[in-house]
């Protein structure tokens, strides 16, 4: 169908609709949404937190949900949460993990042995994760609205959202590596690569051959081609990773390593003095992956960078014991290593870690190492030469000077603390508005505390967590919001809305369901236009049908006990907001059909009888009869 004559059957469609219904020119104009037009928007007040109804947030927070699995848009600073996109998660609105195009996005990138053992349980992808780190690609430096990428602690695996349309679009398993956590796109020239951390230490080849002999543990550090969502190459590594970030130069990656004593055990884990940060010399580990050195396991370049093998592949900076957060600094120059254990935060000078390459000692690109309280977690910026650090166990946020700290460490007799701020509390990661980017703008901060205790009603035995949005625009600190969360945001982004520019409709040629449109090529159907009748093929029936609001194309149709249905449903409405669904009622089926997107389920009809479907999206002044019949004719036996 031509784009004219698909605008001509709509126009058509709503004409008809008016005609047909009682009152019913009123009825529609109050129930399309997207007819209402858009009202000229009013932009927040500079410095303002607290938003008057209509006005728009200066930045877009993406944030991550821990156990939950999902990644969340928030309003930033308002905190208003807009939106939730899906990712190691099932969710029973969108119907991710269950239409056709979600489940290739989940499925695609398991290894083999993982779809066995699911398969063995009846599933196609595991139904959770444990999301802590969304980060965005950079080009130059700073965010450039392409995609988000995210981590799974849980199941090993890294995931893509494309920003356009804020769903996901790739989730790649990890081979030879265990529980991907630390996770960071590369900052210049360009994302680029995407660093990996593996956090728990297994035998490399983990099946089974090796069980409790830790002295043949290995560790994995990993980049991805962020653009092709592919395992570039691995590092094995001496202790565990936990965070990492990368630099402004290209040439380094850094990741926090703690268990240096390679223990079993808190006792073991603990013993020695000191850990590491470890830097990558992307430059050598390129060199050495064109020149085919190390071991290709799984389809990867595996290349030796343990502290004994000495390559050239990695340096291992000596850091008080336990480091977590990893933060490079807008200033392009210093990466600041956060002490857990220790008091302190070590900052790494990258412009003395060619020096350490060539041999200089490790600590020698130290420049600063300022005592700032207890359990320092992560370091946000203001890009005015100042740092922000949660303290898990003070419970405060202290704003320290960089340059303070360097001449401090020197022997210069400065405090490089400026203040402190209560947190409500026990803090993990902070971030700054556009922080972790050279256009860090030092306005807010927030503090994303692991206990929320008493200031929230209580909701039961699980208490909110609390994140707390802090003023940074003077020296003096000032908390002027909180924010209950569900489990758990560790991190989060805070993304100038200039950066990102999402679209309203699906553009018809969106590569998400290449394969419905194969299918429906090979079925000799279109899919705007749909099918009349269910297409037959064995025992596998496909069944084709558009939406324009408030009707589906097919007002029934019929199937037989036993079928393996396939159901595609092709959104024609092209207007901001108007949103369908597909829900099937009594078969556990429900789906998001977004305006010009197509979106199919697959599921057996083995239920002898009339079944309705329905739109569940609030789409039009007459929803709620928005719906048909499925007709399950019995199986003859
Ligand atoms: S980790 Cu959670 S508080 Cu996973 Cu970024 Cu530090
Ligand atoms: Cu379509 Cu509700």
């Amino acid at each position: 169908m031509s784009e004219e004559e698909r605008k001509a059957r709509m126009r058509l469609n709503r004409r008809q609709l008016m005609g047909a219904t009682a009152g019913g020119a009123a009825l529609a104009a109050a129930g399309g949404a997207g007819l209402l037009g858009s009202a000229s928007k009013a932009q927040a007040t500079p410095g303002a937190f607290n938003l008057a109804p209509g006005e728009l947030d200066e930045y877009y927070g993406f944030w991550s949900s821990g156990q939950t699995g999902e990644v969340r848009i928030l309003g930033f600073p308002s905190m208003r949460e807009l939106m939730r996109i899906p990712v190691f998660n099932r969710c029973s609105a969108t119907g991710w993990g269950q239409t056709n195009e979600s489940l290739q996005v989940l499925t695609e990138g398991l290894l083999p042995e993982t779809k066995e053992m699911l398969a063995k349980r009846g599933m196609k992808t595991y139904d959770n994760g444990d999301l802590h780190h969304p980060h965005m690609s950079f080009t130059d430096g700073t965010y450039d609205g392409r995609y988000i990428f995210a981590n799974d602690k849980a199941n090993t695996r890294v995931a893509r959202i494309r920003c356009d349309i804020m769903k996901c679009d790739k989730i790649i398993e990890i081979p030879n590596a265990q529980d991907i956590h630390g996770m960071r796109p590369q900052k210049y020239p360009r994302t680029g690569y995407v660093f990996a951390n593996g956090e728990h230490e297994a035998p490399l080849v983990n099946d089974g051959s090796v069980l409790d002999k830790p002295e043949e543990y290995v560790n994995i550090f990993t980049a991805i081609d962020g653009d092709e969502m592919t395992v570039a190459w691995q590092v094995i590594v001496s202790g565990n990773l936990d965070n990492c970030d990368a630099d402004y130069q290209g040439k380094y990656a850094f990741a926090t390593s703690y268990n240096s004593e390679m223990g079993m055990n808190l006792a073991e884990m603990t013993a020695n003095e000191t850990d590491h940060c470890v830097v990558f010399n992307i430059k050598a580990i390129e060199e050495a992956v064109a020149a085919g050195d190390g071991q290709l396991l799984n389809g990867v370049r595996v290349l030796d960078g343990r502290k004994q093998a000495e390559s050239q592949f990695t340096r291992y900076i000596p850091i008080p014991n336990s480091p977590h957060g990893c933060n490079a600094a807008p200033d392009k120059q210093h990466i600041v290593i956060n002490g857990k254990l220790s008091p302190t935060v070590s900052v790494i000078d990258v412009t003395l870690v060619d020096a350490v390459f060539e041999g200089a000692d490790p600590r020698s690109c130290i420049v600063a190492e300022p005592e700032l309280g207890l359990g320092p977690l992560h370091t946000a910026f203001d890009g005015k030469g100042n740092c922000f650090t949660t303290l898990f166990l003070d419970s405060q946020v202290a704003k320290w000077n960089m340059a303070k700290a360097i001449e401090a460490y020197g022997g210069a007799d400065v405090d490089p603390i400026i203040s402190k701020v209560d947190v409500h509390y026990q803090p993990g990661h902070n971030s700054t508005s556009m922080g972790e980017t050279a256009e860090a703008d030092g306005k807010w901060l927030i503090s994303m505390n692991k206990f929320s205790k008493d200031r929230f009603l209580n909701t039961g035995p699980l208490k909110p967590e609390n994140e707390q949005l802090i003023d940074i625009s003077s020296d003096e600190m000032k908390v002027v919001h909180d924010g209950p969360t569900f489990a758990e945001p560790h991190d989060s982004i805070i993304v100038h809305a200039s950066k990102v520019n999402p679209v309203n409709i699906y553009s018809r040629d969106d590569p998400g369901w290449d394969a419905a449109r194969q299918q429906a090529a090979a079925d000799g159907v279109d899919l705007e236009d749909g099918h009349p009748e269910p297409i037959r093929d064995g025992n596998k029936v496909r069944v084709y049908m558009y939406s324009i609001a408030p009707e589906f194309s097919l007002e029934k149709f019929t199937v037989t006990q036993g079928d393996e249905v396939t159901i595609y449903v092709t959104n024609l409405d092209d207007i901001d907001d108007v949103t369908h669904g597909f829900c099937l009622s009594n078969h556990g089926i429900a789906m998001e059909v977004g305006p010009q997107q197509t979106s199919s389920v697959t599921f057996t009809a083995d239920r002898p009888g009339v079944h309705w479907f329905y739109c569940q999206w609030f789409c039009h002044a007459l929803h709620m009869e928005m719906r048909g019949r499925m007709f399950v004719e019995p199986r003859a036996s």
